[in-house]
């Protein structure tokens, strides 16, 4: 038994499902997950002493690359400082300041926890704001475990939202409204119906929970005029974006302004960071300033400001149109390989994202996503890891290039693809 089936066995008594996030357990691709031992650049350690090149990235956040230098001494130094003051210091300041000058729509931030409690309270920020209660996300789309968002479609009429899991009542999602993603006529359709309700619209600018799928020409801006037209709030979940399709995130990068940018992963360099930001005259509604109550114990922890500091700072300085070369480069090849062994697959990529989908495609919204075939994913999965390379154990997940990945990396990992028994 390898050093990881031990531990997986002993994490799942103590642990639901072994893992303390339920995609990390592998199961979708019927297998158990190798547990680390360290990690650098763009390579993970496993404990039995298994080198992978690695394109989860921790789901996002890696995006210098594993340990980088500067994150891991501006994180050493914070802890000798003391790990929490319970007070405000410097370096939240800082990182707000560094969040306001990248991200177009955010001229206020207001660091949380996780991309869950950013999404949460962006949403209750809205509600308030506009007095209403009706929120419309896109199927999909993932913004966090928070109950609103758990919501699927309900039989019959696709704006009947049901909950998406035990434990969320039938009258949290009742003020859910849902559409297919990339899909405006039935967008507008729900605001005719109900837009005088509609507090808000939260959209991930490029789909990153289904595979990655990037928005039609005139999505984004429909929705924008939606939200003018009926004075709702365009919120952007910019958690996988943020700092990753541009310094200045989706909006940087598609030129659409939104109400409200929800960050997260990138801007804690690997620690825990959420934040929502916007409008000055937005975010003055937040307690204490405001009347919208939202805290946080450890909102603004020094280490995690320093940690995501120090990212925004190396990422200042990087050259994000040539990583976005190599990873299209990579792309393209691993989407040859595969092709040439008779697959159907459709690539998505941008910056440094991509999703292969094991189907002809066209690819614009979930339910053509989920065509793809997940058996023969899971196949691919096995034979990567195989060939040293670790991918998200889930086909509706993003593989996350990093400033660290080297010649050598994408090479091993078209190797294993060549070898790749499919
Ligand atoms: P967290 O609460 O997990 O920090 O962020 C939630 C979230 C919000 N918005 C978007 C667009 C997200 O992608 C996420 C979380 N992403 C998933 C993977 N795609 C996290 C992985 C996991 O759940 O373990």
């Amino acid at each position: 038994m390898s050093r990881s089936d031990e531990l997986f066995a002993q994490a799942q008594q103590l642990i639901p499902g072994g893992v303390n996030s339920p995609v990390r357990a592998c199961r979708s691709v019927g297998t158990s997950p190798l547990f680390i031992e360290s990690a650098k650049d763009a390579r993970l350690l496993t404990v039995d002493d298994e080198w992978l090149v690695d394109y989860v990235m921790s789901w996002g956040p890696m995006l210098l690359g594993h340990a980088h230098p500067s994150v891991t001494a501006a994180v050493v130094a914070a802890a000798g400082r003391g790990t929490s003051y319970g007070a405000p210091c410097t370096c939240e300041v800082d990182l707000a300041r560094a969040v306001v000058d990248a991200v177009p729509s955010v001229e206020m931030v207001r660091m949380v926890n996780s991309g869950t409690e950013a999404t949460m309270s962006a949403l209750r920020l809205a509600r308030a704001v506009t007095g209403r209660t009706k929120v419309v996300k896109f199927k999909g789309c993932y913004h966090g475990h928070s109950d609103p968002f758990l919501a699927e479609a309900g039989s019959g009429l696709a704006t009947l939202s049901i909950p998406g899991t035990p434990g969320v009542p039938a009258s949290t999602v009742a003020d859910t409204l849902l559409a297919p993603y990339n899909d405006l006529e039935a967008t507008a359709e729900l605001f005719k119906a109900s837009g005088e309700e509609i507090a808000c619209v939260i959209v991930e600018p490029m789909a990153g929970n289904m595979g990655l799928i990037l928005p039609e020409p005139g999505f984004l801006e429909g929705l924008r005029e939606l939200c003018d037209k009926y004075e709702s709030l365009l919120i952007f979940d910019e958690v996988i974006t943020g700092f990753r399709l541009s310094f200045g995130g989706a909006q940087g990068r598609f030129g659409i302004v939104p109400d409200l940018t929800c960050l997260g992963k990138i801007i804690g360099g690997g620690l825990p960071v959420g934040a929502y930001g916007g409008k000055r005259k937005y975010m003055e509604r937040i307690s204490p300033c405001g009347d919208v109550y939202q805290a946080g114990t450890l909102s603004g922890n020094p280490l995690a400001m320093a940690a995501g500091l120090a990212t925004l700072t190396a990422l200042k300085s990087a050259d994000y149109g040539a990583l976005e070369a190599r990873t299209k480069a990579l792309a393209d090849e691993l989407a040859a390989i595969l092709r040439g062994k008779g697959l159907p697959v459709t690539l998505h990529c941008i910056a440094s994202a991509f999703t292969i989908f094991f189907t002809e495609g066209p690819v614009r919204n979930f339910d053509e996503a989920k065509k793809a075939d997940t058996e023969l994913y899971a196949r691919y999965f096995a034979a990567m890891r195989k060939g040293g390379v670790n991918l998200a154990p889930s086909a509706f997940e993003v593989s996350f290039t990093s400033f660290a990945h080297s010649g050598e990396d994408f090479e091993i990992t078209l190797e294993a693809a060549r070898k790749a028994e499919l």
